[in-house]
């Protein structure tokens, strides 16, 4: 196994996971850090973990941390993060401006992916990928996810429940396909969108077991191809939102951030939080399910993994 850059630092479970080729999945911390506020941030934190460990797999929760790019952290530690003061929001741009300041940051999507990706993990589970924002009229601007860049670099299993339509999802989907990342409906053909099921835009495949994901994404790696797989499963029916509910309410907070002028990174942060409040929480409530749902996906998936190449062993 490769030495990692002294940077890094694995938490003893993850490493012994990681030597005895037990299933690990790696989870982010932007959703804790910025996307959840307390302490429903810290309890979902905690519920993700134990929702992989259910499923025989062992969490590894990203974020950074006394100067290093922590893997697998302990319960003090995911609380330390949950109740910083003012953490920096990590993509990859971020890592090393965190490193060299000795701030406390969550790693999103692109950040964890690629720290779980240097430490040998293979899936990753998360809410809703980044994706391109809608233009706004009148505004020369441009926001295009690091995300996107992530998942056509980095291979790993990526479980989510689609993107947000606060997002152009016909684009986000466009530009995944210009970068080459399978897009796979988890019993679905149709691209979920974060707090409803989604019902308009096809997916590139259609899956239905951990075991057949596992199957493509040894294919898509086996002959060479560097991406990520990226797998959708539509937010559990019962906390799902009406699409035309969440729509609107994502509108309106879209609307909000233009007239205050919010972009860049603070951006997902604001709509998530405004969203939640015009929806009288009902948005939050289809997020935290939707969170814990998939880590009990990738759970399955990373020890269905592991089975597989115990056997190949043997
Ligand atoms: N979508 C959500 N909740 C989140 C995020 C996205 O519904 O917390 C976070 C993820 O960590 C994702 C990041 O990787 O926001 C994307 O931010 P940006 O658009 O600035 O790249
Ligand atoms: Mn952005």
């Amino acid at each position: 196994m490769t030495q990692l850059p002294r940077s890094f630092s694995l938490s003893f479970e993850v490493n012994r996971a990681r030597t005895q080729g037990q299933a690990i999945v790696a989870l982010e911390s932007t959703v804790i850090t910025h996307g959840l506020p307390a302490p429903q941030n810290l309890e979902l934190a905690a519920d993700m973990e134990q929702a992989v460990r259910d499923e025989g797999a062992i969490p590894a929760t990203v974020a950074v941390l006394d100067g290093k790019i922590h893997i697998g952290l302990g319960m003090d530690e995911v609380q330390r993060v949950a109740s910083a003061e003012s953490p920096r929001k990590i993509s990859l741009r971020d890592f090393a401006t965190a490193l060299v300041k000795d701030e406390i940051g969550g790693t999103t999507v692109a950040g964890t992916i690629f720290a779980a990706h240097q430490a040998g993990i293979q899936v990753f589970a998360t809410g809703g990928i980044g994706g391109v924002h809608r233009e706004k009229e009148g505004q020369a601007q441009f926001d295009i996810s690091t995300d996107l860049q992530a998942l056509a670099q980095i291979p790993m299993i990526v479980v989510c429940a689609g993107a947000k339509s606060i997002l152009d999802l016909d684009a986000t989907l466009e530009y995944l396909e210009t970068l080459g990342v399978p897009v796979v409906g988890y019993g679905t053909d149709k691209f979920p969108e974060f707090f409803s099921a989604g019902e308009k835009r096809a997916v590139s495949v259609q899956l239905d077991s951990p075991q057949d994901v596992v199957k493509f994404a040894r294919r898509h790696w086996e002959i060479g191809m560097k991406s990520a797989v990226l797998v959708c499963q539509p937010v559990p029916a019962d906390a799902a939102m009406k699409a035309s509910e969440a729509e609107e309410a994502e509108r309106q907070a879209d609307d909000e951030a233009r007239k205050k002028g919010i972009r860049g990174q603070a951006l997902t942060p604001f709509l998530l939080k405004r969203v939640n409040e015009l929806t009288k929480g009902k948005s939050m409530r289809a997020n935290l399910a939707l969170l814990k749902n998939n880590a009990t996906l990738a759970g399955k998936i990373a020890a269905q993994m592991a089975l597989e190449s115990h056997k190949r062993v043997i």
